[in-house]
Formats: structure tokens, C-alpha cells, sequence
């Protein structure tokens, strides 16, 4: 059965239009924006549209079964359509839409399957507006109540659940979901490997742990002209030891660890005062989930020495927090034979960024399937991935979609 990879291009493109970044060709839909809800009435239009059963639960997550009895047992691909603030037109869009075109091409080619085939988009992947991140297929696996998914409240004030109804994707379908049979994610490997070694096909073997903290410093406000340094309790001072304690701790540990400081306010934020606050996250992963609380222990060492030297109170709250994942081995080799069947070339890796697939491993067999990023550029409006690897990478997900429907496990 062969994709139209016409057909998946063309809704790449069109999604994409939907909080066009203007000049790029990225786009902005955070997570139960209005723009986000725009992407999702097109996407359900589509799944709508090709007569399949279509399920929006408690928390936003929309999944799409040729069977009318829903997605358990179904074979499923899946990602998410909701992006960074400055994000790229292919992450999670890409496994979204092509999961849709295997969908299409199997009921256009009429072939009799033992088992559904379903694709699904799960809310709030990236996590940049409501943390944690893959906070909608985390509920869909029972991992995080409904209950507390839609208290949830955002760097700008708002709830989950108030602007989920608001956009009127508060659906009634169970949360957790439907379990099933088996689970492929597509995604651009938003990293440098692929495109360095000029492989065409990441055969994903597991996801990174990853854990991000919010810490915020109340020091004390005060004239930036009259203090002298030595009676200052400046909170600033210690954000800025801390983000570069934080890349030390991580290019000390070398191998995977990884650090990044990537959200830094201060209040009351005026040129000639000193902070009375200052509020900082902290992303560390690593695929070694020792390590990875080694790097925890150490960075809240050094926040705790830097804080206190600098007389700062310090709170800190987790803002996630997920073990490294490892997929299931038989999915893992067919996606793998697969690609080798058809030519392609493959290598196996681990993912440094968090995806959907990490949460539904918990429930069934699950894998993974990257296609190269251009310069391993990622959550940048500038991400590319060639059309012919968008089209070499869908069409062996459904390669794999379909081999997983014979098998039991
Ligand atoms: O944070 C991540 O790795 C993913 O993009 N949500
Ligand atoms: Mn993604
Ligand atoms: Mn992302």
C-alpha cells in the first residue's frame, strides 16, 4: 500500500498556515490558544471528513478509529498539533498528519485489516504554556487525573480546564482512554545526528529523562543608586550563578546530560531597581536516570550555597519530571527490518526530546520512527525536514502500521 505523499504535504502546509510565524515557515499554536483550536477543528475536519470515529475525552484528546467501537485494540499512530511559542511547522504536526494520510491510503486501497488502524492528537505536548509537557497523553495513560490536569494554572494566569471549555475541547470521552494494541510515533528527530551522518530513517530505542524545576529568589527590592553592594540581597545575582552552575553541572557530567535555562522574569523588572524577585525554570535530562539525579542534587547544592551566601530565600517547585523510557524491542526491530527492507538507511538512537510515545510505552507496545532535521534545528521557526524524507518516513510508518496488526503480542 503506498501513501499519497502529495496529499500529506499539502495538509502539512495547510495546518501550518494556522499561527503562521509571518516570514517564516514556522508557526505559533500554544496549547488551547485560539490558534490551537483552529489547528484542531481542521485536523478533526479531516479525520471527520474520511467517516471515522471520532472521540475528543476529558483533557482535549482527540482520537480518530476506522472502527466504530473506538481505538482499543487498534493499531495507533500519534503525536500532537499544539507547538512552542516559536515553534516549527513539522514537530508532532508531522506524526499527526501522516498517522491521518496511512488512514486514508488503507480505506482508499480497500485492505481488510485484523485489526483498526487510529490516529490520535494528544493536548498539550510541548508544555510550554501549562507544564508539565505530554501533559494530554500522560492523562490519556492514567498517569495524571483529570482532576488535576485541568487545575493546572500557566505563567499567564489562565487554568486548563476554563480555557479547554472556552475552546470548546472539554470533551466526554473517557480519561484515561483506550488502550491499544500497539503504538508508532513519526517525528523529526529535532536534533544534529541524523542530518551529521546524512541517515535517512532514527530507529528510536527510548526517550531521555527529563526534569524541569521552577525556582523563584525573593530578595529584597531596592535603589539600584543608592545600595552599596555589600547591603544588597539581589535575586538576579543568584539566577545568574545558578544558569551558569547549571550548564557546568551539565558539561561536567558530559555524555547526554544536558541543561538549559530557557525562562528567566524578574519583578518588578526597572532599570534601577533591584529585583525584589526573581523567577527561573531549569531543564535537565539525561538518558541515565542515576546521573540525572546526580545533576539534580548537585544543581539544587549550588542553588542552595549561592542563595544563602547572597542572604535570598529560595523556592522551587518540580515542574516535571519523567524517567528515561525504553520501547518495546519487538516494535523497535519491525520498524528497523522495515526501513532496511525498503532501502533506507537506519541507525538506532535515543530521543533527547520528550514525546507523546514516552506515556502511551506505558500502556502498550510502542516505538518510535525519526526523519532528519535540517542542521538539527528544532522549537525554531526555521526547522526543515526535505519532503522526500517527510514522504520516505510516513510511508514506513504505515509499512509498520500494517505489519503491527498481525501480530500478537
Ligand atoms: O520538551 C520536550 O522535549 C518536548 O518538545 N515537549
Ligand atoms: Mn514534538
Ligand atoms: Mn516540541
Amino acid at each position: 500500500m503506498t501513501i499519497n505523499g502529495t496529499r500529506l504535504l499539502a495538509r502539512i502546509q495547510e495546518l501550518a498556515q494556522i499561527g503562521a510565524i509571518e516570514g517564516t515557515q514556522g508557526c505559533s499554536r500554544l496549547a488551547f490558544t485560539d490558534s490551537d483550536r483552529e489547528g484542531r477543528d481542521l485536523v478533526m475536519t479531516w479525520m471527520t471528513d474520511l467517516g471515522l470515529t471520532v472521540t475528543v475525552d476529558a483533557v482535549g484528546n482527540v482520537v480518530a478509529s476506522t472502527s466504530s467501537a473506538g481505538a482499543t485494540g487498534a493499531v495507533m499512530a500519534g503525536s500532537h498539533i499544539d507547538t512552542v511559542g516559536t515553534g516549527g511547522r513539522f514537530d508532532g504536526n508531522l506524526g499527526v498528519l501522516a498517522g491521518l494520510e496511512v488512514i486514508e491510503a488503507t480505506l482508499a486501497a480497500d485492505i481488510e485489516l485484523n485489526r483498526p488502524l487510529a490516529v490520535a492528537f494528544f493536548s498539550n505536548e510541548e508544555g510550554s504554556r501549562y507544564p508539565p509537557d505530554m501533559m494530554g497523553s500522560l492523562a490519556y495513560v492514567g498517569g495524571m487525573s483529570v482532576e488535576s490536569v485541568l487545575e493546572i494554572e500557566g505563567a499567564d494566569g489562565t487554568v486548563v480546564g476554563d480555557e479547554l471549555e472556552r475552546i470548546g475541547y472539554r470533551g466526554a470521552a473517557p480519561c484515561p482512554g483506550a488502550v491499544p494494541h500497539a503504538f508508532v510515533e513519526l517525528h523529526i528527530e529535532q536534533g544534529p545526528v541524523l542530518d551529521n551522518e546524512a541517515v535517512q530513517i532514527g530507529v528510536v530505542e527510548g526517550v531521555q529523562g527529563i526534569s524541569w524545576t521552577e525556582l523563584k529568589f525573593i530578595g529584597q527590592s531596592n535603589h539600584a543608586g543608592t545600595t552599596p553592594m555589600s547591603l544588597r540581597r539581589d535575586p538576579m545575582a543568584v539566577a545568574a550563578e545558578v544558569a551558569v552552575a547549571a550548564r557546568s553541572i551539565a558539561t561536567d557530567l558530559g555524555g547526554t546530560q544536558v541543561a538549559t535555562v530557557g525562562s528567566l522574569t524578574l519583578h518588578p523588572n526597572l532599570v534601577n531597581v533591584v529585583p525584589a524577585h526573581a523567577t527561573m525554570t531549569v531543564d535537565l535530562r539525561n538518558t541515565d536516570e542515576t546521573l540525572l539525579r546526580q545533576a539534580e542534587q548537585q544543581l539544587m547544592n549550588s542553588v542552595q550555597q549561592i542563595a544563602d551566601r547572597e542572604d535570598v530565600i529560595v523556592e522551587s517547585r518540580s515542574l516535571a519530571r519523567f524517567e528515561p523510557v525504553e520501547f518495546d524491542e519487538r516494535v523497535v526491530d519491525c520498524i528497523e527490518a522495515l526501513a532496511k527492507q525498503k532501502g533506507l538507511s537506519t541507525r538506532r538512537m535515543p530521543s533527547g526530546a520528550g514525546h507523546d510515545a514516552q506515556m502511551i510505552a506505558r500502556v502498550c507496545p510502542t516505538g518510535m520512527i525519526f526523519v532528519p532535521s535540517l542542521d538539527g534545528v528544532s522549537h525554531n521557526p526555521a526547522e526543515h525536514t526535505d519532503d522526500e524524507d517527510l514522504v520516505a518516513g510516513t510511508q514506513l510508518l504505515a509499512d509498520a502500521m500494517l505489519a503491527l496488526t498481525e501480530v500478537t503480542w
